[in-house]
């Protein structure tokens, strides 16, 4: 088992959509080990984002991660991070497979309900950056 780390966003969040996003990963076989809700300001939007630095869609992609509260989670799964990218479907909705939560939720390739992380190494980063070794429940047992 591998932990990864998923953000509702704040387009998801907005739209009364969480619930129902957590229901449908953890259908999915994912087991949540953290969650919390936050409102990201700025700097820890930039922060997160900065491997984004230098794209065209960093100030847009910074507003819209501060505009609003947002669900970060840790989850549980065998090859847990290619699954959740799999779970998570393509960064454009409309490229995104049937059955994925951006299909079901996201409204367009900048507000697309979802983060997931792209790698263990990034998972690792990306799970510290938003919760200490002890928010982690172990569930199992
Ligand atoms: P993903 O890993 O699928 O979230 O996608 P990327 O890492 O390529 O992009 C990170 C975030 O930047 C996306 F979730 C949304 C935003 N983005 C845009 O707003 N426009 C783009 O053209 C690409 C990404």
């Amino acid at each position: 088992m591998s932990l990864t780390l998923a953000i509702i966003k704040p387009d998801a969040v907005a739209a009364g959509n969480a619930g129902r996003i957590v229901a449908h990963l953890e259908q999915g076989g994912f087991t949540l080990r953290a969650i919390r809700m936050t409102r990201l300001t700025e700097a820890q939007a930039g922060e997160f984002y900065a491997v984004h630095r230098e794209r065209p869609f960093y100030g847009e992609l910074v507003e819209f991660m501060t505009s609003g509260p947002c669900i970060p989670m840790v989850l549980e799964a065998a090859d847990a991070v290619p699954a959740l990218r799999e779970a998570i479907g393509s960064t454009d909705p409309a490229e995104a497979a049937e059955g994925t939560v951006r299909k079901l939720y996201a409204e367009s390739k900048g507000r697309n309900a979802i983060h997931a992380s792209d790698s263990d190494e990034n998972a690792a980063r990306e799970i510290s950056f938003f919760f200490s070794e002890s928010d982690r429940i172990s569930t199992a047992g």
